[in-house]
């Protein structure tokens, strides 16, 4: 089983070296999240922009086959590469031998990312996500890990917030590279009008998938008609997920990080925009609005998350 330590010092253990020496191809595809965004979402819904819609061929398949996260798959560490195994891929994957497209996921900053993405400019899929949801989502998972590798879960959502707001102890078994929210999105929010860059956010997903699929269609230049973008739409709405053993990471959750799948599944949970409000307290959320006035007071960013 992995433990805390092992995740808390992943940055190192990723081997970023091996990571930021990666081959990239022009014709790879990365779908870049800070964790707890919308990467389970999108890793599912990439490959089947990818082959036109074709639900059946991608349902034996674990999400983590398809989409291979690039941190864990980079890394030599044995115990990162149970955490490889136990998603579905086989002993000695590799992804230099891997047929084009690659699609691949990472929760890296950029500055951790290969970099010949620079050079190359494969294409890139952001997912960010409301950090108040985000947090949620992230303590919900923590929560579960963390007395697993018997350390004591946090005694309040308000205690796992100020350590989330800094990215730091326990929150690391999730944000693992040790980076805040605001570097990651930022990072993105300025890039976001490159060419290869696709710059998507949770909420406008929730709120129109077919849209954000024909738009992620036209961003990879695949051919969708419309009875695809709606098969990928329905294969894909939360419902649908809560369902699919693919997604839910069912292996990966009990015999890796035993989490019981069977009660609920960290990767396809409540899939709410403002689930929020039921976690923060009026305290939290002042303190919170004015760290996010701190962190964006430099920049347009403009998300329309309700904060
Ligand atoms: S991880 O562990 O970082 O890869 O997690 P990630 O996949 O980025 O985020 C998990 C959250 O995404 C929600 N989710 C969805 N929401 C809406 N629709 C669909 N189809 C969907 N699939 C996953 C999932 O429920 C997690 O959010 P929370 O708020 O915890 O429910």
């Amino acid at each position: 089983m992995v433990d805390a330590e092992t995740i808390a010092n992943s940055k190192t253990d990723l081997q970023v070296e091996k990571i930021r020496n990666f081959q990239v191809r022009t014709d790879d595809i990365f779908v870049v999240t800070y964790p707890k965004s919308g990467t389970t979402w999108m890793k599912e819904i990439v490959p089947l922009v990818l082959n036109g819609g074709d639900t059946e061929i991608i349902k034996g398949t674990p999400s983590d086959v398809r989409v291979p996260y690039l941190d864990f798959v980079l890394s030599s560490d044995p115990e990162l590469q149970r955490l490889v195994v136990g998603f579905g891929l086989p002993e000695g994957f590799d992804l230099n031998t891997t047929e084009s497209p690659r699609v691949m996921a990472s929760h890296l900053h950029a500055k951790y990312l290969p970099k010949q993405i620079e050079e190359k400019k494969p294409k890139v899929i952001y997912v960010t996500r409301n950090p108040k949801d985000v947090a949620v989502s992230c303590f919900h998972f923590v929560q579960k890990e963390l007395p697993v590798v018997n350390e004591k879960p946090y005694e309040s959502f308000s205690t796992f917030l100020t350590d989330f707001v800094k990215a730091k102890n326990g929150t690391q078994t999730v944000l693992y590279d040790g980076t805040l929210w605001k570097d990651h999105v930022l990072h993105w929010w300025n890039r976001r009008h490159e060419s290869n860059v696709l710059f998507l956010t949770y909420e406008n997903m929730k709120r129109d998938l077919a849209g954000n699929v024909r738009k992620i269609a036209s961003f990879l230049e695949a051919k969708l008609d419309d009875d695809a973008v709606d098969r990928i739409a329905h294969h894909c709405c939360f419902e649908s997920m809560k369902n699919n053993p693919m997604a839910l990471k069912s292996k990966y959750c009990s015999n890796v990080l035993k989490v019981d799948p069977g009660k609920s599944s960290p990767f396809v949970r409540k899939g709410k925009v403002g689930g929020w409000k039921e976690y923060f307290t009026v305290a939290d959320n002042e303190h919170f609005n004015e760290l996010y006035k701190e962190w964006t007071k430099d920049c347009d960013i403009d998300l329309q998350f309700e904060l």
